[in-house]
Formats: C-alpha cells, structure tokens, sequence
C-alpha cells in the first residue's frame, strides 16, 4: 500500500491498524447472529458430487491462512484434490485403514461412544466429495540451501487454521466433516509430499446428498464449558 502509516519498532516497521469500531448494540447484535450462524453447522457425511468452482475452495483456503501461528510461520500446505483418479486410490487407502481400526485397533469402549454417530469403516465421501482437502502441517522449514528452519506450536496454529477453514466452508454454503483415517503416512506418499510435512486432517467439501439426516446431538450449555473469575 503507497503512503501507509508507519512506525519502526527495534527496526521493524509497524503499520497502523484499525479495527471497525461497533457500538456495544451491534456487537451484541453481531455475536449472537454469528453464534447462531456457527450453531447450525453440522458435519455430514453425505456428500452429492454436485460440482462448484475452485474459486470458492481458494479464498476458503485464503481465509484459514489468516490464522495466527507460531511466529507468523504459517506452518501448513493445503492440498486440494479433484482428480477422480486420485481421489478412488485415497478412499481406497483410507477404507483399508479404517477396516483394520474398526475391525483391531479401536477400543469396544471407543466403538461404543462412536455408535449413535453412525460412523464405519466405509468412506463414499472421499469419491463423492468434488474436493477433498489434506491439511498437512509442518514440522519444520527448510530454506533455499535445505537448512532446517524451526516452526513454532505447529499443532496450535494447524488446528486454528482448521477451525477457521470449517467455518469457511459452512459460511460458503458447503459442508464438510473432519476425517482422521489413523494412520495417516498415506497421504504423505499419495500427494508426493515432502519429508517435513505431516498429514494433519482431511476435509471433504461440497454439497449435501439430500435427502440427509444428522445425529440428533446437543451442545454442551455455557455453564458446562465456561467459568467466569469475577
Ligand atoms: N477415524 C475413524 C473413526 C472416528 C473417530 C472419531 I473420535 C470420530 O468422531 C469419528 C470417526 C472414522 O473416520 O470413521
């Protein structure tokens, strides 16, 4: 930006910021409308393959690189895949991971809390879905020489880069669901990544199936999740 107001702070310039100021009624008003807003969002694991255009999927991914991390290194790749075939080998990947979890590596405890979700083993999704995204975070940098470069809570910053991403998705109109096929390293050989990145979640977005029908869930109430220090 030309003519920008700046300061320098230790050598560093700073730019000036302003943030929108509202009045205490639109704020309320604001908060309550977005609350209800992110209330509605729900995850679905029916997915049409209704397509949309990849414009969407960019500034989705733009916005959930506006999230706060460890030094500013924004320690994430999102990797986007539309190719069929590509998407047929990751469910075919995916499915032989979670036939193994189902069948011997998930708990009877761990299956008995999962039952009213409805969840197995099956994953059409990752077929029907016109997108999938593959978070991966980074373990480290490594700069033009191939020095390492440290990041910083990387498991921090993904998560709020994934938080923001999900309410992304929903604000566009699309629906998702967080997939953790357990163990991940697939994905690493599948998109080719390289050796300092780790797959972190996937996310199907696109449209809902319809008709479709969601677990009936309740959200914990304001006096289960917060304490107020007054
Ligand atoms: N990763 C498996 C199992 C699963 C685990 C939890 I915790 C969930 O909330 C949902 C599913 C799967 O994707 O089916």
């Amino acid at each position: 930006m030309p003519n920008q107001e700046y300061i320098l702070i230790k050598g560093y310039k700073h730019i000036k910021y302003t943030v929108k100021k509202l009045s205490e009624k639109e704020s309320l008003e604001k908060s309550e409308e977005f609350y209800h807003f992110l209330n509605s969002r729900r995850s679905v694991r029916k997915f049409s393959s209704k397509p949309f255009s990849k414009k969407i999927i960019e500034n989705i991914i733009k916005s959930a690189s506006t999230a706060p991390s460890g030094a500013h290194k924004q320690p994430w790749t999102f990797c986007v895949v539309s190719n069929a075939e590509l998407k047929s080998k990751i469910r075919q990947a995916a499915e032989k991971e979670e036939r193994e979890s189902y069948e011997s590596r998930m708990s009877e405890r761990w299956k008995k809390d999962l039952e009213h979700i409805g969840t197995d083993a099956n994953k059409p999704f990752l077929e029907d879905a016109p997108y999938l995204i593959i978070v991966f975070k980074k373990a480290y940098d490594l700069d033009r020489n191939g020095n390492k470069m440290n990041n910083y809570y990387v498991n921090e910053s993904v998560g709020i880069a994934c938080g923001i991403l999900i309410t992304a998705i929903h604000n566009a109109g699309l629906i998702t669901l967080t997939h953790t096929p357990s163990p991940m390293n697939f994905l690493t050989k599948l998109l080719n990544r390289p050796s300092n990145e780790r797959p972190f979640l996937l996310l199907p977005v696109g449209f809902a199936k319809e008709p479709v029908y969601v677990p009936d869930l309740q959200r914990k109430n304001l006096d289960e999740i917060a304490v107020f220090y007054e």
